[in-house]
């Protein structure tokens, strides 16, 4: 799942080879912007477009706007949290599509603690950089931070933190539809009745939002009864929800399902139930995936049945796209919303999946690099 897919220009951009031309052609003029050739060649499909126009086998030639034309662009990326399977792969698909589109990207992980995160911010605007994506976070420690930034014609995209700023895209996962497939699970599995306990702490906005979805399947589903919601977001998340879900499996031995949507909650709740003797009682359904995570979901007896994700690497690829548009003066849409897939544990036993790559090509839909590009960035890279 690491690789990207190269796509034909012409495939991608739906203009003419004559109009490219045009384009590069008036943006050289207006900046001393770098061409790069891009050959039409046999990889591009015929197009109605490319066959109409007379230019269309010729070499159709891209402009790399400023700053891409003189590398390396310093983005920053602020983040909230950083310690975990999520967040590790996620800034790993960061990097690589930075190093592709000859980006600088500096990090910054503010463990957690949301002051620190507002002057890593504050740090990134001084030093110039050309985009900031903010990952995680709160509107209120941020927003400060957010309008220096815009006044300083520094563009922001926002990955799962409220920006409350029109212009500052957000990109999030579908949460909704994350919690809802996992949830239809829970509630397939279970025939809608009994005892369940929910991992939550709120004012994280991916948990806000797939609270509400969690509130509105209970509603829906009056033979469920939440008999404990508990949970922590640390820096040893999975270590302190283990030690609270003991606790409440202490108290409640009779319940049947631990909702459980993040997965560090997950593998808490799961060493929990493991460590009471309960995995064939007590199931888990949880969110996000990683190699780790499908060892833990296919490893004999575990308890965790399905999780909901996408996969992280994708969508820190995504987040870097789309700062990169907005500091070469582009627009993006907003929201950016990436789809998440069911991931039950018996489709990875069924079909020998033990990687996220392996996942990956089972699922290709989990891979998206036509969200979020632009020709030219086929230009760039190694
Ligand atoms: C504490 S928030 C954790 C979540 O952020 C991302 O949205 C991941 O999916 C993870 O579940």
């Amino acid at each position: 799942m690491a690789s990207r897919r190269r796509l034909p220009i012409l495939a991608l951009t739906g203009l003419s080879a004559a109009s490219l031309l045009l384009a590069a052609c008036s943006q050289s003029a207006a900046s001393p912007a770098v061409s790069a050739a891009a050959s039409a060649s046999a990889e591009t499909p015929a197009s109605p477009s490319a066959a109409a126009s007379p230019s269309a086998d010729a070499s159709a030639a891209v402009t790399v706007p400023a700053p891409f034309d003189t590398p390396p662009v310093q983005i920053a990326l602020v983040r909230q949290l950083g310690s975990g399977d999520y967040f590790e792969q996620w800034l790993a698909g960061a990097q690589e599509q930075a190093a592709d589109l000859g980006i600088e990207l500096l990090v910054s992980d503010a463990r957690n603690d949301n002051a620190a995160q507002a002057t890593n911010l504050e740090t990134a605007i001084n030093q110039g950089v050309k985009a900031i994506i903010l990952d995680h976070g709160q509107t209120e420690t941020l927003s400060p931070g957010i309008d220096k930034a815009i006044a300083a014609g520094i563009p922001l995209v926002a990955f799962d933190v409220n920006a409350d700023n029109a212009e500052v895209p957000q990109i999030e996962q579908s949460d909704a539809e994350l919690a809802q497939l996992a949830l239809e699970q829970l509630v397939a599995d279970t025939g809608g009745t009994g005892k369940i306990a929910y991992v939550y702490v709120a004012g994280f906005a991916p948990l806000d939002r797939r609270n509400e979805v969690f509130e509105q399947v209970l509603a829906a589903n009056p033979g469920l009864e939440n008999v404990a919601t508990f949970g922590t977001v640390s820096e040893s998340t999975a270590a302190e929800v283990q030690t609270q879900a003991a606790a409440v499996l202490t108290a409640n031995p009779d319940i049947k399902a631990i909702f459980a949507p993040y997965d560090e909650f997950a593998k808490g709740a799961v060493l929990a139930i493991e460590a009471a003797g309960l995995q064939d009682k007590v199931k888990v359904y949880g969110a996000d995936i990683s190699t780790a995570d499908i060892g833990i979901m296919t490893a004999e007896g575990s308890p965790w049945v399905a999780t909901a994700g996408t996969d992280p690497a994708n969508v820190g690829r995504v987040a870097v796209r789309a700062a990169a548009l907005l500091a070469a003066g582009e627009t993006v849409e907003s929201p950016i919303v990436i789809q998440p897939a069911l991931i039950t544990q018996d489709f990875l036993r069924e079909n020998q999946v033990t990687t996220i790559e392996q996942l990956g090509e089972k699922l290709t839909t989990l891979d998206t690099p036509d969200l979020v590009t632009a020709p030219w960035f086929d230009a760039l890279g190694s």
